[in-house]
């Protein structure tokens, strides 16, 4: 339990504590995008066997994985991060120490990530109760078969060892132009979308126990923000046809977690309609948690789309067993906190 836990009939509830492992190039580069934009309860930590990039990193922590080359670095090799990260294993847990939510964030294909990401992902998911997701971009197809392989085989490896596997295929994250930072952009306002629905109370909140819910129905997962500045149903077509929503495979979908942030003006009538629009794309006994702030936020309206896709995966069943029989869901154009009927 966290630091700032208090006292509640006996039982220490705190606020939701969260770590976000960046690692290699990618991962370091998203967190220093969100450098200064994440909650206090929110940790980013940079993780590279790139010494010179950890150093000029904005985030605070850092974690240096030390190979045994002569300038440091993986020379995308992901054997060498693989000895790295277990020789730095103490320094990584104390890194995520007290969180709740752990993210491990990178790019696969390189050395780095693809190599240290296995190693943290099955040393944490032993040693902790914590929930770990992690959001991984994949190469784009054009990148050469070595990489797409090293990619490739660091997902299989670590998807049994995680509650939630995200995945970002750079090619479909900017599809015409294949810009890294468009990718990037919409990579760092996905994340932070995240962190804002599970670390930030909402009128209609939504929790870890929620996210835990989630979780235990789906091992593929989906995450997605959008915002518009042309209001709510703008955000929802933008969402709905956007190419990551139209590849996930909606029909195999287990759980949604959906939530309105900045709904400054958005009525609850029409925060209903919406979830109503993806209600209608997935099957019936798709368990739909869906939360709703109304409060003006200078980061105007925000759609934050959190969805699993089966089969369940066994982490987090196992912790969250209980919650995987829901009954279908009825969406109604009157929500209350969970649509659950
Ligand atoms: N979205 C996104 N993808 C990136 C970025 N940089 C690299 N990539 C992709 O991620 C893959 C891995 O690159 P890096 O993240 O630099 O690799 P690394 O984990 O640091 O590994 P090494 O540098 O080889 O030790 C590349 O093949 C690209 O497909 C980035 O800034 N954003
Ligand atoms: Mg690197």
């Amino acid at each position: 339990m966290t630091s700032d836990a208090v006292q509640v009939g006996g039982v220490a509830v705190g606020r939701i504590r969260a770590t976000i492992l960046g690692l290699g190039g990618t991962g370091v580069n998203l967190l220093d995008l969100l450098h200064g934009r994440l909650p206090p309860t929110c940790v980013p930590v940079a993780v590279d066997t790139d010494l010179e990039r950890l150093q000029t990193s904005a985030c605070l922590k850092k974690v240096f994985l030390q190979t045994s080359l002569r300038w440091g670095g993986a020379g995308h090799d992901p054997l060498h991060a693989r000895r790295a990260a277990e020789q730095a294993k103490s320094s990584l847990l104390e890194a995520v120490s007290g969180s709740d939510l752990i993210v491990i964030l990178g790019g696969l294909g390189g050395g780095t990530a693809s190599g240290a990401a296995p190693v943290i992902s099955q040393f944490l998911s032993s040693q902790l109760s914590s929930s770990i997701l992690g959001m991984f971009t994949l190469p784009l197809p054009q990148e050469n078969p070595i990489i797409q392989d090293q990619a490739a085989y660091a997902l299989a490896e670590m998807k049994p060892k995680l509650d939630l596997l995200i995945t970002f295929p750079n090619g479909y994250c900017a599809p015409h132009d294949g810009s890294l930072d468009r990718c990037n952009s919409m990579l760092s306002e996905s994340l932070l979308g995240l962190v804002d629905l599970i670390c930030s109370p909402c009128d209609v909140n939504l929790d870890l126990a929620d996210l835990g819910h989630c979780l235990a129905r789906g091992s593929d997962g989906f995450l997605l923000t959008q915002s518009s500045p042309a209001g709510l149903e703008v955000a929802v077509r933008a969402l709905l046809n956007h190419p990551l929503w139209l590849r996930f495979n909606q029909a195999r979908a287990r759980s949604l977690m959906m939530c309105i942030l900045g709904g400054d003006g958005v009525t609850i009538a029409q925060a209903g309609t919406s979830l109503e629009m993806f209600a209608n794309q997935l099957p019936a006994d798709c368990l739909i948690y869906w939360g709703f702030d109304g409060r003006p936020d200078p980061k105007g309206l925000r759609l934050v789309c959190l969805a699993t896709a089966g089969p369940a995966n066994a982490r987090a069943l196992d912790r969250h067993r209980a919650f995987c029989d829901f009954r279908p869901l009825l969406v109604s154009n009157t929500p209350t906190a969970h649509v659950l009927v």
